[in-house]
Parts: C-alpha cells; sequence; structure tokens
C-alpha cells in the first residue's frame, strides 16, 4: 500500500494530533519508520514532542485502522453488525442510493451532520467539508464546537464583530499568567497553539513573572504554578464578576490604547455592582481576601494574560465566563497588547479591504426541538438525539457523522446510541469502526496521517507566534484522503453522479477563491488572468493547491510574483523546518468588524446573563450535591487513541476520583466500584480516592466505553472504561452558545 521511495530518509513533519502543532523528525527505514522523535530545529517547537506525537507510526501500523470501505450487510445472531469491505466505487454507490432514497422520501432537512475534532486537525477537511455541507444544503450541522468552545466564538462575535477573532495569552511575554479550567501539561494547549507549554510556563517563572491556576482538581499545571487556587465548578463566572467589581471599585481600572474605542464602562460598573469578593467567596469556595489578592495582582501587574479554557466554556455560564474573561483584560489595558491577550494574523488570513461592520447573530434558525438557536451555522451536539428520535415534520433520518465519535464524546451517551441506531440511513467518513461508526451503512476511511499532507490552517489563527509549516505525505497511499471523499461527496450531493472526477471540485475550489482575490481592489492581484494564475499553483493534491493559493494571496503571500520574498508553498517546502513570522502585533482597531467599529461591551445579552448568575449562584451554594468534573491524559486523545497498546498499558485510567473527605463520609475505599448517577444515566468505575480533587468534587475522565458491540477495537477493548458522558445531561446547556455543560455535573454516589 505504501510506496518505500526512497526506502531510507528522514522526514519533517508538524503533528496532527493535538494544537501544538509540534515539529516530528521521522526516520524511515526500508520503508517503514523506524523512529519518531522531536524535530530540533523546527521554528515554533524546537523539539518538544509529547507521548502521543511518536504513536503517529503505531497508528500508521494498527492492523484495526480500516484500509478500505466497510458497507454493512445485515446483523449477526447476536445482533452485531455485519460489515463487508467493498472497494470506493461500491461504497460511493451504496452512498448515492441512500442519499436519494432518503431525499426523495423525506426531503434535504431530514440530513444532518456532525463533524467531529480531527477536522479541525486535519488538511483535507478544513479545505473540503466546506463545499459537502454547501451541496447537501442541510441546516441541521453539528460539531464538537459545541462540546468545546463555541462560548469563545460567541463573545468574540459580540466582542470584536467575528467569532474568528479569538485573542490568545501572549505567554512569552506576559508578567502574570492566569489560567482557569486548563490543564496544559496535560492537553498540551487548546485555543491556543503554543508547542512546549510546560516550558512556556515554567519561563514565566524563570524570568521573574508569576503563574496562577484555578481548577476544582490540583492539575499537573497547578503543581508548575506559584499559587493555586481549588474553586468550586461551574463558578468562575461568578470569581471573575467579582473581580471585574472590585478592579472598578477600587480604581484599578486602566485601559490604555483601546479605551477610546470601549462603550458600555458604565453600564459595566452598575452591572456588576452586588458580585463582591465577599458574595463570590459564598459561591465559589475561594476566600474573599483571595479573590481580592488575585484582582489587586492582575490590576498591579505590568501584563497579565488571564486564559480559559474547556473548565470554563463546557458549563452553564460559559459564554459569560468568556466575555468576563476579555472584560477584565479591556479594563486593565491587556487586550490587544504584547504580554496580555492577543489576536494571531495567520498567514492563509484573507486579506481584504475594510468591510462594512455587521452585527453579531445567532438563531438565524433553531433546533426543531428543543428550540436552541442556531449558533456559527450550528445547532447545539446535545440537541442531536432529540433531533433523531422525536418524530415530525423535519425529524433526522440520514446523519453524516466525520471524524467524530459523539456516542462516547456528546451528552446523554445511552440516548445518542439509541439515535444513531435508529436512523434510516448512516454515512461515517473514519479510520475506525468504532462505537459511533458502527451504526453507519457506509464507513469511508481515509489513509493515516502519513499518508496525508498537512498544514494548519485553523491553529496557525489561534498561535502565540506567527507561523508558517507545510508537511508533505510521508507515504503514498492507495486509498481517498478526505479532500478526494468530500469532494466525491460533493458531487453525489449535486446529482453529478458517483462517477465524477473529485478534480472537478478542487479546480473549481481553487478558482474561485483566485478570482475572488483579482476582484479586490487595490490587490496585488487586481486584473490579473485567473487562468494562468492557477497555471501557477503548485503541484499536489487539491487540498494542497488550495493552502498555496491561500498564502500566496494572504498577508504574507508572494502575490504570484508581487511579492518575490513572500509565501508559498513551493517557499514552505524549501523550509522544513517551518517559517517564523514573528510575535503577535496588535491589531486593533483594524482587526475590529462590528457594526461601529467600536468594542461595545453589552453588544450581546451580557446583562441578562449577570442578571441570571446572580439567581442562580445562590441555589449553588445551597445545595451541596457532588459536582462531577472530567479530565485530560496525557497519553489520551479524547475518544480515539485507546486503540493503540503503547499508550494505553499500565495502570487503568478511567477511574472515579474522590477526595478522602467524602470517601469517608459516603463509606468508599481506594479501589471499591462506586455507581456514579446523574440525572439522565449511570456508570459504575473504579473509585481512587485522592487529594487532587477538592472536597465536593469527583472526576472521570471522558471518551471510554469501549465495550460495544460491533466496534472493531480489540486493544480498546481490553481497556473499555465507561462513558462518561451516559452522565451528561442534553437539558443543560450554555443558553447564548449551545454549549453542552460537561463540567459540573450533579451526581450522587454510592458504594455499587
Ligand atoms: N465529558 C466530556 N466530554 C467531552 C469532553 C470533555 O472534556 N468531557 N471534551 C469534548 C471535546 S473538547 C471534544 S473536541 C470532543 C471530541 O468529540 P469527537 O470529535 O466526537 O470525538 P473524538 O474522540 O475526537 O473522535 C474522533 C473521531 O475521528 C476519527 N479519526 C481519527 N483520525 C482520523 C482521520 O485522520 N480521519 C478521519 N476521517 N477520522 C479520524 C476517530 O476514529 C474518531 O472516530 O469531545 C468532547 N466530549
Ligand atoms: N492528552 C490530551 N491532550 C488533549 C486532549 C486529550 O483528550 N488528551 N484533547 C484535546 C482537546 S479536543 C481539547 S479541547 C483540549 C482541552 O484542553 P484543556 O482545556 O487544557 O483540557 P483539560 O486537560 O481537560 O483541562 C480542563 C481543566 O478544567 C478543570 N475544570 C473542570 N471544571 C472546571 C470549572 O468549573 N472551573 C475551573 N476553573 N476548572 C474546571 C478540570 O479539572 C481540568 O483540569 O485538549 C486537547 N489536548
Ligand atoms: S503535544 Fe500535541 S502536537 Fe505535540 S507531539 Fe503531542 S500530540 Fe503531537
Ligand atoms: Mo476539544
Amino acid at each position: 500500500m505504501t510506496k518505500p521511495t526512497p526506502a531510507d530518509r528522514t522526514v519533517f513533519r508538524t503533528c496532527p494530533l493535538c494544537e501544538a502543532t509540534c515539529g516530528l523528525q521521522i526516520e524511515v527505514r526500508d520503508g517503514v519508520v523506524k523512529r519518531i522523535r522531536g524535530d530540533q530545529d523546527d521554528v515554533f517547537s524546537s523539539g518538544f514532542i509529547c507521548p502521543k506525537g511518536s504513536t503517529l507510526k503505531q497508528l500508521h501500523e494498527d492492523p484495526d485502522r480500516l484500509r478500505k470501505p466497510l458497507v454493512r450487510r445485515g446483523v449477526d445472531d447476536d445482533g452485531a453488525p455485519v460489515f463487508e469491505e467493498v472497494d470506493w466505487d461500491e461504497a460511493f454507490r451504496v452512498v448515492e442510493e441512500k442519499l436519494s432514497d432518503v431525499r426523495e422520501r423525506h426531503g434535504a432537512a431530514a440530513i444532518g451532520v456532525y463533524l467531529g475534532n480531527p477536522n479541525a486537525h486535519l488538511l483535507g477537511a478544513v479545505t473540503h467539508t466546506r463545499p459537502f455541507l454547501k451541496a447537501l444544503g442541510s441546516r441541521s450541522l453539528f460539531s464538537a464546537s459545541t462540546v468545546d468552545q463555541m462560548p469563545r466564538h460567541v463573545a468574540s462575535g459580540y466582542l470584536y464583530g467575528s467569532g474568528a477573532s479569538v485573542p490568545v495569552p501572549d505567554m512569552d511575554r506576559t508578567d502574570l499568567f492566569v489560567l482557569l479550567g486548563a490543564n496544559p501539561f496535560v492537553s498540551n494547549g487548546s485555543m491556543c497553539t503554543a508547542p512546549g507549554f510546560p516550558d512556556r510556563v515554567d519561563a514565566v517563572r524563570e524570568r521573574g513573572g508569576r503563574v496562577i491556576v484555578i481548577d476544582p482538581r490540583r492539575t499537573r499545571t497547578a503543581e508548575a504554578a506559584d499559587l493555586h487556587l481549588s474553586i468550586r465548578p461551574g463558578t468562575d463566572a461568578a470569581l471573575l464578576a467579582a473581580i471585574t467589581h472590585h478592579l472598578i471599585s477600587t480604581d484599578q481600572v486602566s485601559m490604555g490604547r483601546v479605551a477610546a474605542l470601549v462603550d458600555g464602562r458604565s453600564e459595566l460598573a452598575e452591572a456588576v455592582e452586588n458580585f463582591t469578593a465577599d458574595w463570590a467567596a459564598g459561591v465559589t469556595g475561594i476566600d474573599a481576601d483571595q479573590i481580592r489578592a488575585l484582582a489587586d495582582e492582575i490590576g498591579a501587574a505590568k501584563s497579565a494574560a488571564v486564559y480559559g479554557r474547556i473548565g470554563t466554556t463546557t458549563v452553564e455560564f460559559g459564554t459569560l465566563t468568556t466575555w468576563l474573561l476579555d472584560v477584565i483584560a479591556i479594563l486593565t489595558g491587556n487586550l490587544d497588547e504584547p504580554g496580555g491577550i492577543m489576536f494571531p494574523r495567520s498567514a492563509i488570513e484573507r486579506v481584504r479591504p475594510p468591510r462594512p461592520g455587521r452585527q453579531f447573530r445567532v438563531g438565524r434558525w433553531a433546533s426543531r426541538v428543543s428550540g436552541r438557536p442556531e449558533v456559527q451555522g450550528e445547532l447545539p451536539a446535545a440537541d442531536m438525539p432529540d433531533e433523531i428520535l422525536v418524530p415530525g415534520d423535519g425529524q433526522l433520518k440520514m446523519m453524516f457523522t466525520c471524524a467524530g465519535n459523539p456516542v462516547l464524546s456528546c451528552p446523554d451517551g445511552d440516548r445518542m446510541d439509541e439515535a444513531f441506531a435508529s436512523l434510516d440511513a448512516m454515512v461515517s467518513v473514519d479510520i475506525y469502526l468504532n462505537e459511533t461508526t458502527r451504526h453507519a451503512d457506509v464507513i469511508l476511511p481515509p489513509p493515516s496521517s502519513l499518508e496525508k499532507s498537512h498544514y494548519d490552517i485553523n491553529f496557525y489563527g489561534l498561535s502565540i507566534r506567527n507561523i508558517a509549516n507545510f508537511s508533505a505525505a510521508v507515504f503514498d497511499s492507495e486509498a481517498m484522503t478526505e479532500e478526494d471523499i468530500y469532494a466525491k461527496l460533493t458531487l453525489i450531493a449535486l446529482s453529478r453522479g458517483v462517477d465524477a472526477n473529485p478534480e472537478i471540485v478542487h479546480e473549481q475550489m481553487a478558482r474561485e477563491l483566485l478570482a475572488a482575490e483579482t476582484e479586490v481592489d487595490g490587490s496585488p492581484l487586481a486584473a490579473r488572468n485567473v487562468d494562468e494564475l492557477l497555471d501557477q499553483l503548485a503541484d499536489g493534491s487539491g487540498s494542497v493547491r488550495i493552502v498555496d493559493a491561500m498564502l500566496r494571496t494572504g498577508p504574507y503571500g508572494d502575490q504570484f510574483g508581487a511579492n518575490a520574498n513572500g509565501l508559498s508553498v513551493s517557499k514552505l517546502r524549501e523550509n522544513p523546518h517551518g517559517i517564523d513570522l514573528g510575535a503577535l502585533e496588535p491589531r486593533i482597531p483594524d482587526l475590529l468588524n462590528t457594526m461601529d467599529d467600536r468594542i461595545g461591551l453589552f453588544a450581546g445579552p451580557f446583562l441578562e446573563e449577570l442578571a441570571r448568575l446572580e439567581a442562580r449562584s445562590t441555589e449553588w451554594a445551597m445545595d451541596g450535591r457532588l459536582r462531577l468534573v472530567g479530565r485530560r491524559h496525557l497519553r489520551s486523545n479524547n475518544s480515539w487513541m485507546h486503540n493503540l497498546e503503547v499508550l494505553v498499558r499500565g495502570q487503568a485510567r478511567c477511574t472515579l476520583q474522590i477526595n478522602p473527605a467524602d470517601a469517608a463520609e459516603l463509606g468508599i475505599a481506594d479501589g471499591i466500584d462506586a455507581v456514579v448517577r446523574s440525572r439522565v444515566g449511570q456508570v459504575v468505575a473504579a473509585v481512587e480516592v485522592t487529594e487532587s480533587v477538592m472536597p465536593g468534587v469527583v472526576s472521570l475522565p471522558h471518551g471510554w466505553g469501549h465495550d460495544m458491540a460491533g466496534a472493531k477495537m480489540d486493544v480498546a477493548r481490553r481497556y473499555a472504561g465507561v462513558n462518561s458522558n451516559v452522565l451528561t445531561d442534553p437539558a443543560a446547556v450554555d443558553p447564548l452558545s449551545g454549549t453542552a455543560v460537561l463540567n459540573a455535573i450533579p451526581v450522587e454516589v454510592v458504594p455499587a
């Protein structure tokens, strides 16, 4: 399958597994990967690598990884699905049959799509899922964003006019780094691309700065910090509102350069009047003096980067919390300033003359059953079971799942599973037959990461330095890559027939992109001939040519000759360790795309949300229930790398962590099994008694539960664990973004 040409070589490529974009040095001997280590010369990661990076080899070689499409042919005597390996043509024929059948009987509105996390990392998916979605014409798009970072986009949309304007902590230059609900020593960072994140945190302290971690668990990141504050899950908004209150009431507001652009300051002072440190202490469990001291430290620091992640977004007040993070940056002069939070300028960003601003809007349509609003073109992933199972006009009868495992990753796991099992038709683009794809009629498997070219279109837009790095595929493959699969699916959805050539889609996309550039007044490409530009694009697959077009017309691009030293794929091919385009630079006011080119603190429904916070917080402080939070492990990646023995062997990881005080009170000992119950489900997990979780909190990692009939992941099955999302309540979402509440779930725990 793989062509060993030449058989012995050393290649460099970016790891596509998480957001850190580490450079890898890959030794190929006799056509097989001998060894993978960190690329010491990578301009961004300088040799840093985590234990997952080297397992691209094991992933490539995993016998359970699908090499050929599968088509479902009924069930066996035990009710498990039976799949047959087929060639690509046959697989696409079945897709076409199913799609036209569902369209005929139920219309286009009966077809939905779920895009999972790896889509953000896979070049062919980033470029080519878009035309496919357009061709399907469905409003039922779901993705991992609503079990993850959607609050960040919504807060940015209201504040800066675009959900894509995401500020990142400028950690390499900051004097004070405060992390809430993030454990980058394990996750390696998220919505903030910074390879070697742990080293960068250590460096803050080495140069005399301070690091503070706010987390209900004493994480590895907390251990490496100057100060760890344990916080009751779900209450960060209360803490941040109190910090805002304190900064204002003690005259520590100093907005600096952006001051003249910010509206709503006096409303803010009024809106946070009741959120005193004493009030927040009762909600968060953090001492009032400690809260005031933290606020004073943020107010006094020469620069401060206050950064929140999963623990602050997948909670009931996720968007409010994210907004408060930016409000604090604005008040303290840390927005868009070195050492504060800043906006990257990615090399593929579209350079456009100023556009008329627009009001950020959600709710252009709504979920059929829950009525929850559309956000960024998506509906909440938590709504999928209802949308599939509840009869009525617009009920989903067919789903495409693309690099996603919602049965394990999304709320109400048992009902999610039931929903996917009930569909008339399902197609999955995935490399495994797993808990979700076992329900599919057709599984279309792209090749392994080593057989695909790579450029981090998304993550260089979230990066703490401006970087460009392109990786060619290490091996050739006969399998269809993501871009070819989605191009083919696009043509099928457009009723162009199964035999249509995916090149049609690739060329059309490149042409449209370049044509748009030639139409921009004052662009170096204005009035250039599109065919001539197309001819000059790099050789390579459809996605590589699109990346080339984007790079060349981007802010650092060669503009097809107009800027001789500028970027292109060929320039990046000559620089296999990447090109560093420098530290982040201030971008406001140019970046703003609001109606009035200003930052309105209350451009979104944040006044109402603050009032709701005040009302809800009293309930929390009173109810005294245990709260469930998640956790990640360095050797794991959501639900899907558990089939690699090198990563999963050793001590069982899917344990329920509980504080000794709670364990004693509940009569639960280390090592026994306990039942964990929420409003919607229950699981039985082995107990791990540990001081690392604060009293009142229990923790279970997500992405486990690999014992389902019909999945073909033999290693994962031996380390099955339990699906923590069986406990996740689909009724609980952050109302502003539709993001599921995955942390701070009220639960009961009893000995099994
Ligand atoms: N309780 C709880 N739940 C959570 C979270 C949590 O913290 N707590 N975290 C949430 C977060 S942040 C996220 S992002 C989601 C993730 O949610 P999902 O994206 O739904 O789940 P993953 O486990 O990332 O599944 C990835 C899928 O992609 C497939 N895959 C891997 N590589 C490739 C490839 O190269 N091509 C293709 N086509 N497929 C591939 C895998 O086989 C797998 O089926 O989970 C969320 N769920
Ligand atoms: N090794 C590994 N790396 C990964 C992943 C993985 O599964 N494994 N997944 C990748 C993905 S998709 C993502 S999105 C990122 C996520 O990256 P991170 O956000 O850094 O993820 P976590 O390690 O889950 O850290 C979240 C922390 O929030 C804490 N927490 C929970 N609830 C609350 C709360 O209410 N308040 C506060 N302050 N803290 C809370 C948890 O205890 C936990 O320590 O990681 C990415 N990197
Ligand atoms: S930290 Fe992320 S990008 Fe770096 S090697 Fe590990 S998985 Fe790959
Ligand atoms: Mo994520």
